[in-house]
């Protein structure tokens, strides 16, 4: 089987240290939301003085839309523009205003939070503080959830965007960064992705805009500027991986966009693309559906590691090196013939 670049990167990531290197190389024992509470500990939040939260004005739509034109939203075709596909190949991520309209937003806060809150016993905006939570697989139960998740129109966009006929879903994952909760540490989610290919995306789809002080996420661009941080060292103990990637990047005048999200933006990043963003200094929780798209096709890397989390539970019944095409990973985009 054609081995994959990410088991070299991964490689690369943990080579120094053997007794880490073993360590690292471990599968991830436990859940998703472990999993982003140790994350969260690998960011350098030196410079992030701590501040009085500020409030944030809510978003009112007068007329919510109903569930079922939500769903039709959800399918009905995007026109990505050239200009667009270009930005993406070369910056590895694009940012695309009126992917949803601001009912479509509403509606999908006031259903991440219901669903958020049954989770973690709370109500949110200020009850949780300082952690960044996450759900997954909300698509299985949750019609209003799995249109989205499967949404044609972003199915669509994510085929356009990496140049393939057809693109398959790997996970949803519902992330809210909770007021005061620190930054998100530098990486590209190709540590994060037993998959072997590059041909993977992820629509990260905010459920209300999101201003600067909330941390909007932030992208390093070119794309290829993974290339100067290739050899560094990933550490799971501490920040030193985040802080050298910021000083590398500060070093070499990496142009990082981290422009807030209009209501209805949604951001669309490549497996290569490195992100970061920063903390959430109001009082409403930053609530964002992330879904990651890959090629249909694409196969199991054949040695997934740590950082990869709790994969098996995202490809269920496939090992590494098989294809990964489980029920659990349906097509959301087909081109026609
Ligand atoms: O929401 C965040 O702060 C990080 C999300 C992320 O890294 C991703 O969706 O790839
Ligand atoms: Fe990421």
């Amino acid at each position: 089987m054609k081995k994959k670049d990410t088991q070299r990167h991964s490689a690369a990531l943990l080579v120094g240290d053997n007794a880490l290197q073993a360590d690292v190389n471990q599968p991830w024992e436990q859940d998703n939301q472990a999993w982003w509470d140790w994350y969260v500990t690998l960011a350098d939040n030196i410079e992030e003085q701590p501040v009085e939260l500020a409030p944030v004005s809510s978003v009112q739509v007068t007329d919510l839309p109903s569930d079922e034109a939500i769903i039709e939203e959800l399918r009905t075709p995007f026109r990505l523009l050239k200009k667009d596909r270009k930005k993406f190949q070369q910056n590895g991520f694009v940012k695309l205003k009126k992917i949803l309209t601001p009912g479509a937003v509403v509606r999908l806060r006031q259903e991440l939070v219901r669903l958020l809150g049954e989770s973690f016993k709370s109500s949110l905006d200020g009850d949780v503080r300082d952690r960044f939570l996450s759900l997954e697989m909300a698509w299985l139960n949750n019609p209003l959830i799995k249109a989205y998740v499967l949404s044609e129109r972003i199915g669509k966009i994510c085929a356009e965007l990496l140049n393939v006929d057809s693109v398959r879903l790997y996970h949803d994952n519902i992330l809210s960064k909770e007021p005061g909760c620190g930054r998100t540490p530098w990486h590209y989610d190709d540590h994060h992705f037993p998959l072997a290919t590059d041909d993977v995306v992820t629509a990260w789809i905010p459920a209300q805009p999101i201003p600067v002080e909330m941390g909007p996420l932030s992208f390093a661009k070119p794309l290829s500027v993974y290339e100067l941080v290739k050899d560094i060292e990933f550490n799971k103990f501490d920040t030193s991986y985040d802080r050298k990637i910021s000083e590398i990047f500060k070093e070499r005048n990496v142009a990082v966009e981290d422009r807030a999200f209009d209501i209805g933006e949604v951001s669309f990043h490549h497996n290569r693309s490195f992100h970061t963003a920063a903390s959430n200094k109001t009082v409403q929780s930053r609530v964002v559906l992330a879904s990651t798209y890959f090629a249909d096709g694409a196969r199991i890397v054949d040695e997934p590691t740590m950082v990869s989390g709790d994969w098996e539970k995202f490809i269920p019944g496939a090992g590494p090196g098989d294809i990964a095409a489980s029920e659990l990973n349906p097509i959301c985009w087909q081109a026609k013939d």
